[in-house]
């Protein structure tokens, strides 16, 4: 028996008698022919533990279809509570309020034993932001002074500004060459300083992580965070870090492209306001490309991350609620970019770190249990979106349409579809009410099973876990509830 929705749905006559007939031969999710395709996504998990985030792999992450986990800082920094001590680096030992080496080789190789690989927050433009102190391993430090890594000549000293500090992005010699928040500068043009940077690099790579998310990318030449990524293997992966700033900025994150992938901010500048309004719109194009947008193969794309989350209003974040979690599903079915995945905590105040203990280490969590956002969060609580079922049902839904084509979407007052040609249909309610869409479509005939509200293999027997609809003479036949959405596949058929 198909479960039915708590509401009803569209049948049409002709077709359901021919559903009860068609009992094999129909495709279903386990005979799924798209084991070839990944889903191409990651999920970027701040600020959780190296201990956490082994099991998350094991137990979430990797069952839920995702390719790459993106860490915080894994080197020793400044003590403190605030979560940013994390950007202040005072060593490369691998022992900070994440975790230990050990601990964190035990993540990278319990997470690639699932298909997970992991990509290293490497912040390499600067050290410490302070006068000096102990870091969390025992290193004393003072600004300019690292002992067995930099000296006060392997820092900038840009001398434009009375502190030292950037003060005007429009300057690209500010940008680059002077201190971001007071954090000491490093040199990165002198080879001494790239060679320290490097070996940091390659030890991580030793352990078995698979690229690095160059913080602050855009505070480095190009051609010295290009002459870093030359040392490196080949098959590195890097993400640059180059938030997309005002027009009158020099320095784009275009000019980043050749030496890896760039974070597209403006992905979700464009995406949050409208899923916030209720009216959503095909992406813009400009000829083949998204105004404003780095080329697709070069895009991350994101609804947020820690920085936007705290920093950006227009961007949606956990405290969204539904619009957030639907910010994500249209992110997942787009045909743009790689999509990372935001997975913090939540905080009251931005400061705010993780939960710690006594002795600086972040508290072990877990994201068992949770299958959806909630209403409100404690303090301090991970939001653990990894775990969401909407989110393993788009990643399965994204290894069906593979690269399948964005069909142009279609609308009408707050409900909004469209189809990867031939492979799959998405499409969302932010009325507030019960809400009908007839979505043309290219899919065959037949019941549908919803991947949002069933998550990754929905379809067990011919039996769908979640929502089901009818496609019929080249018609999805859609009617949905307010504040959701739904998405099903052409393996999602039974
Ligand atoms: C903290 C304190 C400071 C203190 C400093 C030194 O907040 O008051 O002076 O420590 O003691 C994070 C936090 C910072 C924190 C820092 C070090 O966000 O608050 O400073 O860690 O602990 C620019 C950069 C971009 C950067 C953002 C935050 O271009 O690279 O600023 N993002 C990355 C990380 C951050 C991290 C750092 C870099 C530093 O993601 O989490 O900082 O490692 C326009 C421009 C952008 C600019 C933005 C904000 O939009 O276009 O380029 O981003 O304004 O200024
Ligand atoms: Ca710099």
């Amino acid at each position: 028996m198909i479960r039915r929705p708590l509401f009803r749905l569209i049948v049409i006559p002709v077709l359901a008698g021919a559903l009860a007939l068609s009992g094999c031969g129909t495709p279903d999710s386990s005979a799924s022919d798209s084991a070839a395709s990944g889903s191409g996504a990651g999920v970027q998990l701040f600020q959780r533990p190296w201990v956490s985030i082994a099991e998350d792999c094991e137990t979430t992450i990797g069952p839920a279809g995702f390719e790459w986990v993106l860490t915080s800082p894994p080197n020793e920094h400044i003590a403190g509570e605030q979560w940013w001590t994390s950007y202040q680096p005072v060593s490369y030992e691998l022992e900070s309020k994440l975790g230990t080496r050990e601990e964190f080789a035990d993540m990278v190789q319990r997470c690639d034993a699932v298909g997970v690989k992991i990509i290293a927050d490497a912040v390499i433009n600067h050290m410490a932001g302070i006068d000096g102190g102990t870091g969390v391993n025992g290193t004393e430090f003072t600004h300019y002074n690292y002992p067995g890594l930099y000296t006060e000549e392997d820092f900038h000293h840009c001398g434009l500004t009375e502190n030292n500090d950037i003060e005007d992005y429009s300057s690209k010699e500010q940008v680059q060459n002077c201190e971001l928040v007071n954090l000491a500068d490093l040199d990165t043009a002198s080879p001494k300083v790239q060679e320290t940077i490097v070996a940091y690099l390659d030890d991580l790579l030793s352990l078995g992580v698979a690229g690095f998310r160059i913080d602050a990318a855009k505070h480095m030449p190009v051609e010295d965070v290009q002459a870093i990524v030359d040392q490196l293997p080949e098959d590195t992966i890097i993400w640059n870090e180059v938030i997309r700033g005002s027009v009158s900025e020099p320095i784009k994150p275009e000019d980043y492209i050749e030496t890896g992938q760039v974070f597209e901010f403006q992905y979700s500048r464009d995406l949050s306001p409208m899923v916030r309004a209720g009216f959503i719109m095909d992406p813009k194009l400009d000829g083949e490309e998204r105004p404003l947008h780095v080329p697709d193969e070069s895009a991350l794309v994101f609804i947020d991350n820690h920085d936007t989350e705290r920093g950006e209003q227009s961007v949606l974040n956990y405290r969204a609620g539904a619009r957030y979690e639907i910010a994500n599903i249209l992110m997942l079915a787009d045909d743009f970019g790689t999509p990372v995945v935001y997975s913090g905590y939540a905080y009251s105040n931005t400061d705010t770190g993780a939960r710690q203990n006594a002795n600086g280490k972040i508290n072990p969590s877990s994201c068992a249990g949770v299958t959806g956002i909630k209403d409100s969060y404690r303090d301090g609580e991970f939001v653990c979106t990894e775990a969401w079922t909407s989110i393993a049902g788009m990643l399965e839904w994204r290894e069906v349409v593979g690269d399948a084509k964005r069909l142009p979407g279609m609308r009408e007052g707050k409900v909004y579809g469209f189809e990867r040609e031939g492979k799959g249909i998405v499409a969302v309610n932010l009325g507030y009410a019960i809400e009908t869409l007839e979505l043309p479509t290219s899919l065959p005939n037949g019941r549908y099973c919803d991947v949002v509200s069933g998550g990754r293999d929905a379809l067990v027997d011919g039996e769908c876990k979640g929502l089901d609809f009818i496609v019929s003479g080249g018609v999805a036949q859609l009617e949905f509830p307010p504040n959701t959405a739904i998405a099903f596949h052409a393996n999602s058929r039974s």
